[in-house]
């Protein structure tokens, strides 16, 4: 009996892991002035991948608008802010965003098809479970290093969504 109770409960957390973009254990939040960063992270990258994406939240608690204008980090030759857009053709396409608003007390979503941290010329391979330095520029809040948690990424998504015929 006791045990079946604990089953139920490690499902039901296993469940909500799911809903959220990656499992609460691995998310960090870092703070700078005004600004909250929430969960910064991007997906294993293969041998010889060249570039990959960052996802995170960024919150501004503060009065005024801040802007993320750049980002940079050792591992890569160049890193953009992108946004993915689908043209009239239903094509995806990826443009940089030369300042990204961060409206004062609210906050914008990095994530899949639509804004993120494009990082490309990769000078390594990326690997599950490791974090990466990565440095943020705002444009009020200035330089603001952040660790982005290397997780399995959307293939991990997919096998786990399997597994549970989700
Ligand atoms: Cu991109």
């Amino acid at each position: 009996m006791k045990r079946s109770q604990t089953l139920v409960a490690a499902l039901a957390l296993a469940t909500a892991a799911m809903t959220t973009a990656i499992p609460a254990a691995q998310a960090q939040t870092f703070k700078a002035g005004s600004l909250e960063i929430i969960a910064p992270h991007a997906a294993a990258t293969r041998p010889g991948q060249m570039s990959d994406g960052g996802f995170m939240t960024i919150r501004n608690t503060g009065d005024a608008p801040d802007y993320l204008i750049g980002a940079k980090g050792a591992f890569a030759d160049t890193l953009q802010v992108h946004r993915t857009v689908v043209d009239a053709n239903g094509v995806a396409k990826m443009l940089p965003i030369p300042e990204l608003k961060i409206p004062a007390h609210g906050e914008v979503k990095l994530e899949h098809g639509s804004y993120h941290v494009m990082m490309m010329g990769l000078k390594r391979q990326l690997t599950k479970g490791e974090a990466v330095p990565v440095t943020l520029i705002f444009k009020t809040a200035g330089e603001v290093t952040v660790d982005f948690t290397i997780d399995g990424g959307i293939m991990d998504k997919m096998k786990m969504q399997m597994k549970s015929g989700g």
